[in-house]
């Protein structure tokens, strides 16, 4: 009615908008932040999926994060741990849980970790109850393995289905609920579990070193059932005179690891969404290519073998589809395949080795 009321009246309206526009940028904005904290390569990744995942997916990463911080933390005593991991599904939705522990970024964000519970509580509840039942199932898993060694190739399968199988699952789930990718989606449990243990495995083997000089008490996840054929310790292979066992027996984890690639070609040539396509695959060539680098190579027991970032970045930008992801793997499994073929009079796995390796070359083409 009046002229000089427009004005008010408008800025009324911009900080109504401002109001329930900031804490959500807020928390968001720490997540992301968090992300780029934690890990570059997903935040890149994570960063160029669609808009309706992006966010899921962010707060998924940052929650399994927190439960991994959890489970890593040598200094919180067993009998405050179990519970914590057992309940965790539980904390997720609570706006003041937080706690202390962990180390460098992560630090901050156990500390802070209210805000990504903000971030969590404004998804979709179809994600939301993805990413808890996810949460719940991992915690429990985890914790069984608090207390018990990685004995087995079974134990091995299992506790990698716990830290890394799930995510796939979940991931799956996330998937098929946005509608980006078909309904299908919610019944390949299998394949997706294949897709984390080939990632999670190639991880375990590259990072031998990292892990056994842990201070104070370092956990193995190499299975004993392996390694004892080669060893009475674990440590002894970082003694330069049993170089050869040592080789031995890494090559015959990479040779297990390499039985998952097939089934995560296959689920990838599913998957419809060019840019959930990346998300998927970037990860996947990396771990051949790690593989492909660690097989038969020392230098896995005296320092961290790692694809060079040269060769990382041109994945990040050429993968675009099935072809893109054929060539890399055809590339990579070409690597491995030649180098097994050379060490067939000298390692009792290098047969089973060339022969996945060259089943995956035909895969290819
Ligand atoms: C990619 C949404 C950080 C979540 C789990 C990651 C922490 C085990 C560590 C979840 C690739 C290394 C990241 C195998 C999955 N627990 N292993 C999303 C997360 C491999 C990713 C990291 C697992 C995981």
């Amino acid at each position: 009615e009046h002229p000089d009321e427009l004005v008010p009246l408008i800025q009324m309206a911009y900080l109504a908008k401002r109001a329930k526009v900031l804490p959500k940028d807020e928390s968001l904005a720490f997540c992301y932040d968090m992300l780029n904290r934690v890990s570059r390569s997903f935040a890149v990744v994570i960063q160029r999926l669609p808009p309706e995942l992006r966010d899921a997916v962010c707060v998924f990463y940052l929650v399994l994060r927190a439960l991994d911080t959890v489970e890593d933390d040598m200094a919180i005593a067993v009998s405050i741990k179990l519970p914590v991991l057992r309940t965790f599904h539980e904390k997720i939705y609570d706006r003041k849980w937080s706690m202390e522990c962990g180390q460098d970024a992560y630090v901050d964000l156990m500390k802070r970790y209210p805000m990504v519970t903000d971030a969590f509580l404004r998804l979709k509840p179809g994600y939301q109850k993805v990413i808890a039942d996810i949460t719940h199932r991992m915690g429990d898993g985890m914790a069984d393995f608090i207390e018990k060694e990685v004995l087995t190739v079974r134990d091995y399968d299992l506790y990698c289905h716990y830290v890394a199988g799930l995510v796939g699952i979940g991931l799956c789930q996330l998937f098929a609920s946005s509608q980006l990718e078909s309904k299908e989606f919610y019944e390949m449990e299998d394949l997706a579990n294949h897709m984390g243990l080939f990632l999670q495995k190639t991880n375990i083997i590259r990072d031998f070193l990292e892990d056994i000089d842990e201070e104070p008490a370092p956990r193995m996840f190499w299975p004993k059932e392996i390694w004892g054929k080669y060893a009475k310790k674990l440590e002894d292979f970082k003694a330069p005179e049993n170089a050869q066992p040592a080789v031995g027996c890494l090559n015959e984890l990479v040779a297990d690891a390499l039985q998952h690639a097939p089934y995560s070609l296959q689920y990838m040539a599913k998957l419809r969404n060019p840019d959930v396509f990346r998300f998927c695959a970037i990860p996947q060539v990396m771990a051949i290519g790690t593989l492909a680098l660690c097989y038969n190579n020392h230098r896995v027991f005296t320092g961290v073998v790692k694809m060079r970032r040269g060769e990382t970045a041109k994945y990040v930008q050429l993968l675009g589809n099935m072809g893109d992801l054929y060539r890399a793997f055809e590339l990579f499994s070409g690597r491995l395949a030649s180098q097994a073929a050379a060490l067939e009079q000298k390692d009792e796995h290098a047969q089973i080795t060339r022969e996945r390796a060259v089943y995956l070359q035909r895969l290819c083409q």
